[in-house]
């Protein structure tokens, strides 16, 4: 690679364009395949309907929330346009998301016009669609976000579901460990002899609910989303349920325990979706799960931007803890930037540095197109410094490199034998 300036140049374009090639593993999202119906979201008024533009909407319109939730889908859209769009310039991370979806897929942003959007959406099918968008975003597979307690999805998995390989499931267990004064008597109800007592004969049938689901969906994993306040051990069922069912379960079928920590869910009810908010969590309990269970892999991600560096440290302490993604009010340039530069320094390439967490299918445009702007940009940084020392990073190490970031280094996580 020629002289210092060029050398710097080639890297930088080997780096982008690594990054903007590789076919992405999506390690958490809320999408489904077309077979699951309007399970699956897209579409640009479910794009302008995003929960977060929701809560953005709210603090501009007098409208009250009754009025909101009672307007359809195309007039809260057409609200939502108004006020975050026309009337403010649309300076935020998810407004500008919309934008960046629309410019990819051609159309004439510029004319600010959110009716003349509609018919590219109206002239196409779910399946083509889909096609399109993860063709368009090089996108191989994503993680779904697939929960047995939600009638609709069970349905879909209860039915004859062919599953498509581009869509992977993700066992979600919110209702049963966050929820089990309820959750216990849908098992009931499906047959599973439980009581609310997490005594030896519920135990054992919450094991049998678990097993049964992983393998009806081939879930690359368990799931759950967990509030500031988790701690583990913990005399609650949620804390009984981890460890009496969840972990066993896990260590038995081979699959990692991904745990969401840091939501305080419906700070503000009247916002639906959009009401959850963020608190600090305590990073000494995923420490704890990764000490006392060294047979269970852990996949974690949590939302508070002051626990990140703490717990990029506890994962340089457990090789069955593997950080992913920038989730929810994170998912900003700025702090994908700040983050995905510590994690770099701190544990080279072994993390997930992204992951959409995409609830309409359109956004995978988006959120894809801007983590990848970020991410390139803080590579071609480490790289540059990498070769200040005189260590030339070739083409091919950093498309390894890369491949690993977004995606090879999830699956080789899930493979690894502990
Ligand atoms: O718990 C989760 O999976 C969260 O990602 C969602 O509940 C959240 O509403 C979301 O969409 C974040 O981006
Ligand atoms: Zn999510």
């Amino acid at each position: 690679m020629g002289t210092r300036g060029s050398r710097q140049d080639m890297l930088r374009t080997a780096v982008r364009e690594a990054v903007a090639e590789v076919e992405i593993t999506d390690v958490h999202t809320h999408l489904y395949p077309p077979a699951f119906g309007d399970l699956l979201l897209w579409g640009i008024d479910e794009l302008v309907n995003y929960h977060y533009l929701v809560a953005e909407v709210f603090r501009y319109t007098d409208l009250s929330y009754e009025e909101f939730w009672q307007m359809s889908k195309r007039e809260q859209a057409d609200l939502i346009w108004r006020h975050l769009f026309e009337q403010n310039s649309p300076i935020g991370e998810a407004c500008r998301g919309i934008l960046t979806t629309l410019h990819v897929l051609g159309m004439d942003v510029a004319a600010r016009d959110l009716a003349s959007f509609r018919p590219y959406f109206e002239q196409t099918t779910v399946d083509e669609y889909v096609d399109h968008v993860f063709e368009v975003e090089r996108i191989k597979q994503v993680v779904m976000t697939n929960d047995p307690f939600d009638d609709r999805e069970r349905e879909c998995w209860l039915g004859d579901y062919k599953p498509d390989p581009r869509f992977r499931a993700a066992l979600r267990i919110d209702p049963l460990l966050n929820g089990w004064p309820t959750a216990w008597q849908r098992l009931e109800e499906w047959g599973y002899g439980v009581g609310e007592e997490l005594n030896a004969a519920t135990v054992k049938e919450v094991r049998r609910f678990l097993t049964e689901w992983v393998e009806r969906m081939d879930a690359l994993y368990l799931a759950v989303s967990l509030p500031p306040t988790f701690a583990f051990p913990e005399d609650s069922p949620r804390g009984t349920l981890i460890r009496e069912c969840v972990l066993p379960v896990c260590e038995e079928l081979d699959r990692p325990f991904a745990m969401m920590v840091g939501v305080k869910k419906l700070v503000n009810p009247e916002l639906r979706d959009a009401g959850d908010s963020v608190g600090k969590s305590d990073v000494g309990v995923v420490e704890h799960l990764c000490a006392e269970y060294p047979k269970n892999k852990f996949l974690v991600t949590m939302l508070a931007r002051e626990n990140q560096h703490e717990l990029c440290v506890a994962a340089r302490k457990f090789r069955n803890l593997l950080v992913f993604g920038c989730w929810w009010f994170l998912n900003n340039p700025s702090l994908v930037d700040e983050i995905t530069r510590m994690r770099l320094e701190l544990l080279g390439l072994s993390v997930v540095p992204q992951h959409s967490d995409a609830r309409v299918l359109d956004q995978l445009i988006y959120k894809w197109t801007h983590s990848r702007q970020t991410i390139a940009r803080v590579l071609c940084e480490k790289y540059a410094d990498l070769m200040a020392t005189g260590w030339v990073p070739e083409r091919m190490e950093i498309r390894r490199d890369v491949e690993n970031l977004f995606g090879g280094t999830f699956w080789k996580f899930l493979e690894k034998k502990l």
